[in-house]
């Protein structure tokens, strides 16, 4: 096998697992509020996904505020590493290369950060969370995910939303390296939920049986985050 036909191989592997993890979580993903709701809250022209374009209680905003708890990890890429672990069959640990050498995904996003302000139509570019799912392959038991940070921020995601189309731990915005503030080298975004879900500066995902609450959430941020919903606290 010459390097290329391993690399091939390996990504024949990915998709045909990407392929079933999707057929699996179809059912749940349908049913999430942001696909699913009769009456989204919220107020302008349809966006990409046939939701209001703005949620409620939400204005939109040309400047991309940064929000954290005021510490900005600096991990040089050469010592940067992504553990994905917990209830999968392959745990692994992701060098800058590997992350690199895996499918890469460019898409069109909206950010809605719980203090109300929301940036439309951010091009993104990273790896999908399903991709990376289909890599370590969650067990039948594994129903959440929890994000942790280099900055020791958690937080965490149901697998029917963290395995939408649209969750990518980028790595490129708007077609610049993402600028150490807001996660760089590599964040993860959750544009059908409210903004804290994805973890800036992201170190490590794992794959839980069970829901665990993150940072926020334990200090009273909904567990679900549905813009659409005005799910905000809990
Ligand atoms: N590691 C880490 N990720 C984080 C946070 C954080 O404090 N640490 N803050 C969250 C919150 S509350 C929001 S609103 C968004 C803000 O992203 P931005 O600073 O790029 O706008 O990142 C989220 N991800
Ligand atoms: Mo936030």
């Amino acid at each position: 096998m010459t390097e290329n036909d391993w690399h091939s191989d390996k990504l024949a592997k990915i998709v045909e697992a990407r392929m079933k993890l999707k057929t699996r979580f179809e059912k749940q993903i349908q049913a999430t509020p942001s696909v699913a709701d009769p009456t989204p809250l919220g107020k302008g022209p349809a966006n990409r996904h046939g939701m209001p374009q703005v949620p409620v209680g939400q204005t939109i905003t040309q400047k991309w505020p940064v929000l954290d708890l005021g510490y900005h990890p600096q991990i040089p890429l050469d010592k940067w590493r992504l553990t994905i672990d917990g209830v999968v069959e392959n745990p692994v640990v992701l060098k800058w290369d590997d992350l690199m050498a895996l499918p890469q995904t460019e898409d069109v996003s909206d950010f809605h950060c719980v203090t109300t302000w929301s940036k439309l139509d951010m091009h993104w570019k990273g790896v999908r969370l399903l991709d990376l799912a289909a890599l370590v392959q969650p067990k039948e038991n594994a129903t959440h995910i929890l994000c942790y940070g280099y900055d020791t921020y958690t937080t965490n995601v149901a697998l029917e939303e963290a395995l939408k189309p649209d969750v990518l731990l980028a790595h490129t915005v708007d077609n610049q390296p993402l600028a150490l503030e807001h996660g760089g080298p590599l964040r993860m975004i959750t544009p059908q939920l409210y903004a804290w879900k994805g973890a800036k500066w992201i170190k490590r995902i794992e794959f839980l049986p069970m829901n665990k609450l993150g940072f926020w959430e334990e200090r009273g941020y909904s567990n679900t985050a549905y813009p659409w919903r005005n799910d905000r606290y809990s």
